[in-house]
């Protein structure tokens, strides 16, 4: 075998790169730095090793000791499952600490995750399992009544390839793998030798480091392949706009494998730069304002139907309890003026408003911009190597403060859909421009207003849903002849 750490990627074949000449420009501009996610964690770790890195309930864990289980779980991920570098495993984990150690375990080892949802079901797990040709899956037990350890179960039967179930969980079956077990802290001599081991290989910076998913607006989720050259900047350029340091307490409430809470900043920069996070199950108000208190949490990251509970929370029971939170960003759906305004004054906290996408772009009103700008837009690009334009259907640019169809390219926006040829040519222009389907119109400072979108996606409480999917379920019932799946307004979810 011999296989030295240089070898092309079992994945490559299926990703879609950007040009030499543009990659020459991102490393030579400092946004690609060749250093894979985990040599920047762990250098990170060594500066405050006793630190507290995680929280989720009565689980505290300090970076050494993030770290050390990462680094563990990794080596028992090759050596007792006999994974290699450039699997895929489907990650459906609620927001838990285990959730956290598997994704550091992923990015140290070369594992590729994929970051699929809570809400999926078998529909489109098995699809993902399929079409990553996963080897393993990361699942919870029985969650909200629903048993997702038989699921993973009856995929694995459905699977030649499929041979792993890790599960969280207290009833972990025969047959399944405990992940919280597999997680569990080496003794300090293993932690030295498996720190040893992993400094000494690295993953290929250039490499796929996660598989996200596209908001979806063909049949079922697209793959988006971020390699670990550009997901770092993602990460690390998401905490500097957003001013993350090692005093960030940064709440994830929002499902962890969504890129928003994982990467923008999310749980990754906070990581980079030495803060804490803490782990909760929902962003349901009494809940999460009595963690915001108890941790004292100083931001986290909502949707725009999250933002508005947390309002009416406010105006019932007080805001007391948020003293501590300095920065609410709120993203995902359009939040509308009115609500933003409201946000400061009710919650106390600076908004920051986020339209981002798992396809890379990402904008963020800046922390010190005008309330005006704050309130009523969706900001600007992160990055000086975001290429933007609005343009008709007929795509030449269209006149400045005009509404046009947002195309973007950039240092982590990747070039197309993992194995996904027919659909890259429709969401991709020829030069590499990504077709967002966001109707956006730009105002005289510079800043993105989403004005709609020109993609038949549902946007429902910031969860996509593709309008073609629900048809074509709808189309295997004998009884419907024609289906049109359409947004309807909802005044807590949006559509
Ligand atoms: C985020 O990512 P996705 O991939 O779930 O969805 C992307 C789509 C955008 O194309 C846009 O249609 C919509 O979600 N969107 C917004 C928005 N933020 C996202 N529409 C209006 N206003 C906003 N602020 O949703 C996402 C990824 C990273 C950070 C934040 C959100």
């Amino acid at each position: 075998m011999g296989e030295s750490t240089t070898a092309v990627s079992p994945i490559a074949d299926g990703v879609v790169p950007w040009p030499p000449d543009v990659v020459a420009e991102y490393v030579a501009r400092g946004w690609w730095r060749g250093v894979p996610f985990g040599h920047e964690l762990w250098a990170v770790a060594d500066q405050a090793p006793q630190r507290v890195a995680l929280v989720d309930g009565d689980v505290r864990l300090g970076y050494a000791q993030l770290v050390a289980r990462s680094d563990a779980l990794a080596a028992r991920l090759l050596d007792d499952l006999g994974l290699e570098r450039g699997d895929r495993i489907v990650v459906q984990l609620p927001n838990c600490w285990q959730f956290v150690v598997l994704t550091l375990a992923c990015l140290r080892s070369g594992i590729v995750p994929v970051m699929a949802l809570p809400a999926h079901r078998h529909h489109e797990l098995s699809y993902l399992v399929q079409h990553s040709e996963a080897r393993a899956i990361a699942v919870p037990g029985t969650l909200r009544g629903f048993d997702h350890q038989a699921m993973a179960a009856d995929l694995a039967a459905e699977s030649p390839v499929l041979e792993h179930l890790l599960v969280v969980a207290d009833d972990v079956r025969d047959g399944s793998i405990d992940l919280t077990a597999l997680a569990a802290e080496p003794s300090p001599d293993q932690a030295d030798e498996l720190r040893a081991r992993w400094d000494a290989t690295p993953p290929d910076p250039r490499d796929v480091a996660v598989f996200l998913l596209s908001g979806g607006t063909t049949g079922l989720p697209k793959l988006i392949a971020r390699t670990h050259d550009d997901y770092v900047y993602n990460a690390r350029r998401s905490a500097q706009v957003s001013g993350f340091d090692a005093s960030t307490v940064y709440l994830v409430a929002l499902p962890a494998s969504h890129n928003f809470p994982l990467a923008c900043p999310g749980i990754l920069g906070t990581y980079l730069n030495g803060g804490r996070v803490v782990m909760l199950a929902s962003p349901e108000p009494e809940r999460a304002f009595a963690v915001i208190d108890t941790e004292g949490v100083t931001v986290t990251a909502a949707v725009p139907a999250v933002a508005q509970r947390w309002l009416h929370h406010a105006e019932e029971h007080g805001a007391d309890q948020l003293r501590t939170l300095a920065v609410l960003q709120v993203g995902g759906a359009r939040l509308a003026d009115e609500v933003a305004r409201q946000i400061g004054p009710r919650l106390g906290a600076r908004l920051q408003q986020v339209f981002g996408m798992a396809e890379g772009l990402l904008n963020y009103t800046r922390l010190d911009d005008p309330d005006d700008v704050v309130c009523t837009t969706q900001g600007r690009p992160m990055s000086d190597g975001d290429e933007v334009r609005l343009v008709d259907e007929l795509d030449p640019d269209v006149p400045a403060g005009t509404p046009g169809s947002l195309l973007t390219r950039g240092p982590y926006t990747p070039r197309g859909y993992y194995r996904a040829p027919e659909q890259n040519a429709r969401a991709f222009t020829p030069d590499g421009w990504y077709r967002s389907g966001d109707i956006c119109r730009l105002t005289p400072e510079g800043n993105l207003v989403v004005e709609g979108r020109d993609k038949d996606m549902i946007n429902r409480g910031g969860e996509k849903i593709s309008a073609e999917e629900v048809e074509n379920l709808a189309y295997l019932l004998p009884q419907v002849a024609q289906v049109a799946a359409v947004a309807m307004p909802d005044p807590d979810l949006g559509e």
